[in-house]
């Protein structure tokens, strides 16, 4: 399909035209393995007929994921939302953690579910993070603990962090869901506070369909994760106040052990995809990509675009815009989690920054389903409809009045 197609606002989608993409192009990685490689890792599984329990496979994953990322300890798992948790239950802290809004649900829930609180701390406005200086403006007494976000594969300033917490004598989590392979190449991410926490979900670009992964270079603190992840008695246990079954399976591992063969294929591809995005938003006022650090390691995840508050569309109208294209661009995160039950009810000193970045920021596709050609595509119409921004919002406005995002 060209974007010939888009002269006029009556060949939007939304307003009536034919759809730029036939099939729709989520903003999820989802690699799929060649299917003989896909049969010969499930058949082998088939034919050990040994299923979970710290399987051989999932010690492999365990041993690949530290060469790749020069750690110590790696302990797979069943998600990333009980990474966290499982972490957070073996540092054996109490009193409350801070913690960043923006962020997935699952970084603050995780908090609920180890027994701890939380304070939420605005991010820095360029780098979308936490800072000392941030967590500083929140902290309390009762604080024992700051849980970072390194969002977008760019580092949370994890330097600065620990000599602050170490200060505080404070103890300094980081949720690295977002961040496998990134950071300063002598020191990727995944080195830095007590533990760092990897989300395997299949929308990630290591995919296990569900898995997450603790790693640490402490190795107490390992053997601590180690007898929290499992109920199984062993030797090598710590008394530690909580248990649960956090195991890995041999079908997960299998997977991982997959998109881990192909990663870095995978992100030289994303990378290409990447700077076609990156060239064709230059020209579009009003619409920024948010970038990789320079010379730092990057995944190439996520494509993630801010708004410009003084465009005459703002992102939900962007998103009105495309989405019907079969551009299954989203929010990204929207709202803030300090917006979200069961925390919208408490009194929240004002977040600016990340009240911002929830109304500004929006994710475009990416990943295995999504070729150069296509993002030239999705450019094109971006920025169509840029260079029609007060029009296309008056026409969604008259389409649906109640619509978020139709007016300004
Ligand atoms: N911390 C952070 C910072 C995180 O971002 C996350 C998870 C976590 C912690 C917790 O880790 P996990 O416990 O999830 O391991 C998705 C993912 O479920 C979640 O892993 C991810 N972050 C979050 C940001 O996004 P949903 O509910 O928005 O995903 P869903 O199902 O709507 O899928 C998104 C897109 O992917 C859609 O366009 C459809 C497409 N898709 C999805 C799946 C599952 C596919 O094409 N194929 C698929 O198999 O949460």
């Amino acid at each position: 399909m060209s974007m010939m197609g888009k002269a006029q606002l009556a060949n939007l989608a939304v307003f009536g035209g034919e759809r730029l993409f036939e099939d729709d192009l989520p903003v999820a990685q989802v690699y799929l393995p060649r299917r003989e490689e896909f049969d010969g890792w499930f058949g082998a599984i088939f034919d050990r007929a040994y299923y979970t329990n710290h399987g051989p496979l999932v010690s492999t994953l365990e041993r690949a994921v530290r060469d790749r990322l020069g750690v110590r300890h790696a302990i797979a798992v069943t998600n990333g939302t009980v990474a966290l948790m499982v972490a957070l239950t073996a540092l054996d802290i109490s009193g409350e953690v801070v913690v960043p809004s923006f962020t997935f649900p699952a970084t603050v829930q995780a908090l609920k579910w180890s027994g701890l609180g939380h304070v939420f701390a605005d991010v820095d406005a360029d780098t979308h993070m936490l800072t000392p200086d941030l967590v500083e403006a929140v902290r309390t007494p009762e604080t024992t603990g700051v849980l970072g976000v390194h969002v977008w594969g760019r580092p949370c300033a994890p330097e600065s962090m620990e000599d602050y917490c170490r200060r505080h004598r404070i103890a300094l989590l980081f949720d690295a869901c977002h961040a496998f392979g990134c950071g300063p190449v002598h020191r990727l991410i995944g080195n830095y506070g007590s533990a760092e926490i990897f989300s395997f979900h299949a929308t990630k670009i290591v995919n296990a369909a569900e898995g997450g992964c603790i790693v640490t270079n402490d190795d107490d603190l390992a053997a601590r994760i180690r007898t929290v992840r499992s109920f199984h008695r062993t030797p090598a246990d710590r008394d530690v106040r909580r248990r649960l079954n956090a195991k890995m399976s041999e079908a997960q591992a299998a997977m991982a052990l997959m998109s881990l063969g192909s990663l870095e294929h995978n992100i030289a591809a994303n990378g290409a995809v990447l700077e076609v995005y990156r060239s064709g938003l230059r020209d579009i006022p009003g619409l920024n990509l948010v970038e990789p650090v320079t010379g730092l390691a990057t995944n190439h995840q996520y494509c993630v675009v801010e708004v410009s508050e003084t465009s005459a569309l703002d992102r939900d109208g962007f998103l009105l815009a495309i989405r019907p294209e079969g551009v299954l661009a989203r929010r990204y995160f929207a709202p803030g989690v300090h917006r979200l039950a069961p925390y919208s009810g408490s009194t929240q000193a004002p977040l600016p920054n990340t009240e911002r970045l929830c109304r500004t920021l929006l994710q475009l596709p990416l990943g295995a389903q999504v070729s150069p050609d296509q993002a030239r595509w999705i450019v094109d119409l971006l920025a169509f409809v840029a260079a029609n921004a007060g029009n296309v919002a008056r026409r969604l406005e008259q389409l649906a009045p109640e619509m978020p995002g139709a007016s300004r």
